[in-house]
């Protein structure tokens, strides 16, 4: 990089990056009112390539600091590039926005939210017209042409939004009735009826409020709901649905005798759950036990996908039932492809992300605790004991994520120290290793267990994944984990 760039992009102006999912940035610093219009600008001229942009766009945001703020300045350069826009009204889950896109036949949409993320984030998701995440051929174009303008000097058309409204090449849009509609046709509500649950919910101040919570009242549960103001300050916490900023509902579960703890994160399409007993189930064990459920009771057929870093006790679950699994990169654009295709029954991430078939292709953390809710309600049993039912014909599997939180070129070095495989790690014989897409790498040891070093594409950190048959063993591999990055 020359010395000009290295001020321009290092310095002033900082590059715009799409990573795991969108553009991120913190509010003020990187993500600040020109490199929106800058990336919107970039959108509107890809989409013009595309030909998406006759059919319109569609524009959302969460409840993050200035996110409406955003989407209007958004819709304004759309409509100076004589592109219709339809804004949501009011914070709206990214899973409504992708069934929105689908629903009027829109080109894509620009959605702002910046997910689970800390409150000084906003960010950008942009999807596409087939309603899932953009795949990283698009949102390379989008980068580029971003890139070029900052570098240049921006050349953005603009026009008020006040005359985009009058002239109605701006609608707004009202999704709740009809995405309620959706949710109804997936899940069995009149059994979540009858069985009477007791729902405690955390909104986590977030665009699930109005949604999560009103699913369970007009399937008649008896619910109780924290958190349900928007607050961009997320009461000080990222909107994440992890055990860590669940720790308040699963207190009130146990001491409320709540039959679940279901959450959502900012724009809800994560969930996250707790058990009767006040214990935080990963995402990992609940993909598995919904693959189960809707293959062995609800009698779907078709493939599964994860990503490669999810838990294999999906491929275990997979095996028994005789249906084929997907292994995709992390990031849910490709599980999107796969629903799109119609080639799973469900597909997730153990980042707490999900979707089934015949829905969005797109995570729903909605969808998600919805059909937890209605396994629980169908089956009569906890979490808890569905896991050990699942257990006794698959076997047991323990999983672990942890972050750690040191610069991501670290990674680099770390494939440099892993060029050489090793042939034992943690004390296991090595049976395999793989570097994957993102850069990650993946070692697979005796006994079935594996661990995955790979950097976050939404966060500044490096994540940590393992797996093991016994507890004992996911501790070994995982300090030999946590060593060899830290090392
Ligand atoms: C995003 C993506 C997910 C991905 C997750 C974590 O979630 O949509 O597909 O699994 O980030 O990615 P990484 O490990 O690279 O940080 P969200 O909910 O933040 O949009």
């Amino acid at each position: 990089m020359s010395k000009f760039e290295n001020l321009l992009f290092g310095g002033i102006l900082s590059k715009i990056k799409f990573g795991t999912s969108g553009w991120r940035g913190i509010i003020a610093e990187d993500f600040t009112f020109e490199n929106v219009r800058i990336v919107t600008q970039a959108i509107a001229d890809y989409l013009k390539d595309t030909k998406e942009s006759e059919k319109g766009v569609v524009v959302g945001y969460d409840s993050r600091f200035l996110g409406e703020r955003f989407a209007r300045e958004a819709v304004s350069i759309l409509l100076g590039n004589g592109i219709k826009s339809y804004l949501t009204k009011g914070p709206t889950p990214t899973p409504v926005i992708s069934l929105e896109i689908l629903r009027r036949k829109a080109g894509g949409a620009i959605n702002f939210t910046a997910s689970h993320n800390p409150p000084e984030y906003n960010g950008l998701k942009f999807s596409s017209s087939w309603g899932g995440p953009a795949l990283p051929q698009a949102t390379r174009e989008v980068e580029i042409l971003a890139n070029k303008m900052l570098e240049k000097g921006t050349a953005y058309c603009r026009v008020p939004l006040e005359e985009a409204i009058d002239n109605g090449l701006c609608e707004e849009i009202e999704s709740h009735e009809f995405y309620m509609q959706a949710l109804e046709e997936k899940i069995d509500m009149s059994s979540i009826r009858k069985a009477g649950l007791k729902i405690a919910a955390d909104l986590l101040y977030g665009a699930g409020i109005g949604y999560l919570d009103k699913a369970f009242e007009s399937a008649g549960c008896e619910i109780k709901v924290l958190h349900n103001r928007y607050d961009p300050w997320f009461g000080g916490k990222a909107p994440d649905p992890s055990e860590k900023n669940l720790a308040e509902l699963a207190q009130v579960v146990k001491s409320g005798g709540y039959n679940l703890g279901l959450a959502v994160d900012g724009d809800a399409d994560r969930f996250g759950v707790i058990d009767a007993d006040g214990r935080y189930i990963e995402p990992n064990y609940i993909i598995a036990l919904l693959l189960d459920y809707l293959v062995r009771v609800k009698g779907l057929r078709g493939g599964a996908a994860r990503s490669i870093a999810t838990t294999h006790l999906i491929d275990a679950v997979a095996e028994k039932h005789n249906i084929n699994v997907y292994e995709t990169p992390v990031g849910f654009k490709y599980i999107g492809e796969l629903i799109k295709e119609d080639k799973i029954i469900i597909g997730g991430e153990e980042s707490a992300g999900l979707s089934i078939k015949g829905h969005v292709p797109e995570k729903d953390g909605i969808l998600a605790c919805l059909l937890v809710a209605e396994m629980v309600a169908v089956e009569g049993k906890t979490i808890g004991g569905l896991l050990e039912d699942l257990y006794k014909s698959v076997g047991r599997f323990v999983s672990a994520r942890e972050n750690i939180e040191i610069d991501v070129s670290a990674m680099g070095n770390l494939s440099v120290k892993m060029k050489e495989p090793p042939t034992l790690f943690a004390g296991f014989a090595v049976n395999n290793m793989r570097t994957a897409e993102d850069g990650g790498i993946k070692i697979f040891l005796a006994g079935g267990s594996w661990l995955l070093m790979r950097g976050s594409g939404t966060e500044p950190l490096v994540r940590l994944y393992g797996e093991a048959r016994s507890k004992e063993n996911l501790e070994r591999i995982m300090k030999a984990g946590r060593d060899f990055i830290t090392g």
